[in-house]
């Protein structure tokens, strides 16, 4: 392996975005892979945020006149960028956000998935015609752009989130502006320059001026796009905390917002469960991405007669998962994002323990060789006595909290019983009770699977939860509705004025 100084210089001349965007001093940027300084990104200053909205108000009344496959054509470039650079940018993101070489990978693939799906959709954002209750009426819906969307994305999922809410933006006729976490600018930076080689194939540089804007700094940048009228859509990845933070601001104004923050996800096993599937999708979602993912499994729910013999199962794969350097061959466990994650961590498994929680196995820090700079720890089992207020928090590390259940129904009461409803799971092949789960008195998550995980989701879904977690969809589905605004138009070809509801008004 490379040293990372070497693979970050390596890895940013084959992306070949404009070095000019790393200037010698900003925003510092540490791996989390050893805690090296990578580079230096440059921080928006408040006037350039008023700017950057400016220019892409100015985009959006050209935009919004582009027909909507011509839009995709944008799409479809980005998309084609994102395939031939694909490994190098699955490599930054590993450097800047410390996920294994495949999570890298498939994060870059997200991207790739939702071009492919917004270019179709270019040519479908249909609306609906209505059956008018008027003679020679006709009633019909028209999707129109919204206006300059606001993204604010977290350091898990770098650049895929934003790649969900671009796509369609682009192609629903409207601009962005992102705010990237400020542990990830150089993944947004690198993105940004991808964007700016589509565009020059797709047209002269007027066309797609401001269509696409890096705004890098702290959370000042995303409360000032929060307060501003022009932002129709306000679109934030991250904790609830930042979710109650940038929501009433928003609100005020009557801002539009898509929501999309904490989850505590859970895992049912019940006794009829195939034990090899849960075994593998219990840990790839609770270990997976060192337990960074909204979508992480923290809660395993399991039926107690079967207890016994799938914690023995977990608590021996916990003890040999590789974790390591994240592009090192073989190593499923990469490092925390920073040293406060750890910390974060050591104070829930503290807590845990104080609230009667006992440790099967993990918690403890791993020390990798070359890499004792960065925050590196082994995923977390432990035994709850109940559900308690530890477990009903989130703490963004890889914790698995087991409980036991006896009848299924306790199950759905303790899976549903914590503020946070993203995504949930059932292990079984009982089809009542997999129906059950799924049913209007079952899982009250947005994600709810059978044998499967927690994590993972398919772009083609709408991808979001309930509650704490935000009410937000992003993503596949009609989700691209969040992005357009609706009109009604009732058109009269007749030589009547007839009135709704049978209205007499004669003048
Ligand atoms: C997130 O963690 O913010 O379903 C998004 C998943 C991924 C997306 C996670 N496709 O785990």
């Amino acid at each position: 392996m490379k040293p990372t100084p070497t693979l970050f210089t390596d890895t940013w001349a084959e992306l070949g975005v404009d070095p000019a965007a790393l200037p010698a001093t900003g925003l510092a940027v540490h791996s989390p892979i050893d805690g090296t300084l990578l580079a230096h990104a440059p921080i928006t200053t408040a006037d350039a945020v008023d700017a950057a909205n400016a220019r892409a108000q100015a985009a959006f009344l050209r935009w919004r006149e582009v027909p909507a496959p011509r839009r995709g054509e944008l799409v479809r470039l980005l998309g084609e960028e994102l395939r031939r650079h694909k490994a190098a940018l699955g490599r930054l993101v590993s450097l800047e956000a410390g996920k294994i070489e495949s999570e890298g990978l498939g994060e870059v693939q997200e991207m790739i998935d939702i071009c492919d799906f917004a270019v179709g959709l270019s040519r479908q954002l249909h609306g609906l015609t209505i059956a008018s209750e008027r003679p020679e009426h006709r009633m019909m819906e028209q999707w129109h752009p919204l206006g300059a969307v606001a993204v604010i994305t977290a350091f898990n999922f770098p650049v895929a989130v934003w790649a969900w809410n671009a796509a369609l933006a682009l192609v629903c006729g409207d601009p962005v502006l992102w705010k990237p976490s400020e542990k990830t600018p150089l993944t947004a930076l690198a993105v940004q320059g991808l964007f700016e080689r589509a565009a020059r194939r797709f047209g002269p540089p007027a066309e797609t001026d401001g269509l696409s804007q890096v705004l890098i700094g702290r959370a000042d940048i995303g409360q000032r796009l929060a307060e501003d009228r022009r932002i129709a859509l306000v679109s934030a990845t991250g904790s609830t905390r930042m979710g109650r933070a940038v929501a009433p601001v928003v609100a005020a104004r009557f801002g539009r917002l898509l929501l999309e923050l904490g989850g505590n996800n859970a895992v049912i096993v019940a006794p009829s469960a195939n034990l090899d599937l849960a075994l593998r999708a219990i840990v790839f979602g609770a270990a997976g991405t060192a337990g960074q993912r909204c979508t992480t499994t923290r809660r395993l729910i399991v039926h107690e007669s079967i207890q016994a013999a799938l914690v023995e199962r977990l608590t021996r794969a916990y003890a040999s998962l590789p974790i390591g350097h994240p592009l090192a061959a073989g190593v499923l466990v990469g490092p925390l994002i920073d040293a406060r994650s750890g910390a974060a961590m050591d104070a829930a498994l503290a807590a845990a323990r104080a609230e009667g929680g006992c440790i099967l196995v993990g918690g403890e820090a791993v020390t990798v060789a070359g890499c004792e700079g960065g925050t590196y720890r082994r995923p977390a089992l432990v035994e709850m006595p109940e559900q308690t207020p530890i477990v009903c928090e989130e703490t963004f590390a890889p914790i698995l909290y087991v409980l036991t259940y006896r009848d299924f129904a306790e199950a759905i009461a303790l899976q549903n019983a914590v503020p946070q409803g993203l995504s949930s799971a059932v292990f079984t092949n009982d089809l009542r009770e997999a129906e059950a789960f799924l049913g209007p008195s079952g899982s009250d998550c947005g994600i709810a699977n059978v044998n499967l995980g927690t994590s993972g989701a398919e772009i083609g879904g709408a991808f979001g939860g309930e509650k704490d977690s935000g009410g937000g969809r992003e993503s596949g589905s009609d989700a691209w509705k969040n992005y357009m605004r609706r009109a009604t138009n009732t058109i009269n070809r007749g030589l009547a004025l007839p009135l709704a509801q049978g209205v007499r008004f004669d003048i």
